[in-house]
């Protein structure tokens, strides 16, 4: 499979994973696992497909294991619309994250602080390129900006850090933000 073949598919897992399972046919338990089976057949494509896309992948966007009924399955490490119960750890978060976006809802972020949006949490980066990135999906100009994970931590705000490394939290309130670059 050529790399854009495995975006496009990487794309289609996402959507069916995270979004719309229940529109195709998919029941998701409520730890959003599906039986890898049954992602195949409503994608249409093979195991080794979906196998490479899962190792490939340049954010390990999904975890594939085999379930207590001995069925393998499968689900997205993060970025859910769906309702889901990821079981992910409180965990203590470094001193700095970093959310990167598009500059035109940086007056809004100003005001509101950083909201969940569609997601089930705001996600937050490690490092500025990575948020940078994550900014620059749109096209445009991007901003990012700092967020004060030590200070949020103290006063009770609860992280969780996904299976590929993606800090998640319910909202960032505007005082725990720097003005952005
Ligand atoms: C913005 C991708 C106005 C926020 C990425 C973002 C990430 C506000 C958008 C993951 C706002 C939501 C998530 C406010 C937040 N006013 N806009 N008060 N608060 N926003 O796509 O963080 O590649 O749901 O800045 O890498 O961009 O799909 O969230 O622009 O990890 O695996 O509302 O999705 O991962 O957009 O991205 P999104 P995101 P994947």
């Amino acid at each position: 499979m050529d790399h854009r073949t495995m975006v496009k598919l990487s794309k289609r897992m996402s959507k069916a994973l995270r979004h719309e399972p229940y529109r195709l046919g998919l029941t998701p338990d409520r730890a959003g696992w599906v039986p890898v089976d049954d992602l195949l057949a409503v994608l249409r494509v093979g195991r080794p497909d979906l196998d490479a896309v899962v190792a490939g992948n340049d954010k390990q966007r999904f975890a594939v294991e085999r379930g207590p009924d001995g069925v393998d399955r499968i689900r997205a490490n993060q970025g859910h619309s769906i309702p889901v119960e990821l079981g992910l750890p409180p965990v203590e978060p470094p001193a700095r994250l970093y959310h990167g976006t598009g500059a035109g809802v940086v007056e809004s972020i100003r005001t509101g602080g950083l909201h969940r949006g569609g997601r089930h949490h705001v996600h937050l980066s490690a490092d500025v390129e990575t948020a940078r990135r994550v900014g620059a999906r749109r096209g445009g100009p991007v901003v990012v900006f700092t967020v004060d994970a030590a200070a949020m931590a103290r006063d009770g705000h609860v992280f969780h850090r996904s299976a590929n490394g993606v800090w998640l939290t319910d909202a960032v309130p505007a005082r725990y933000l720097d003005p952005g670059r």
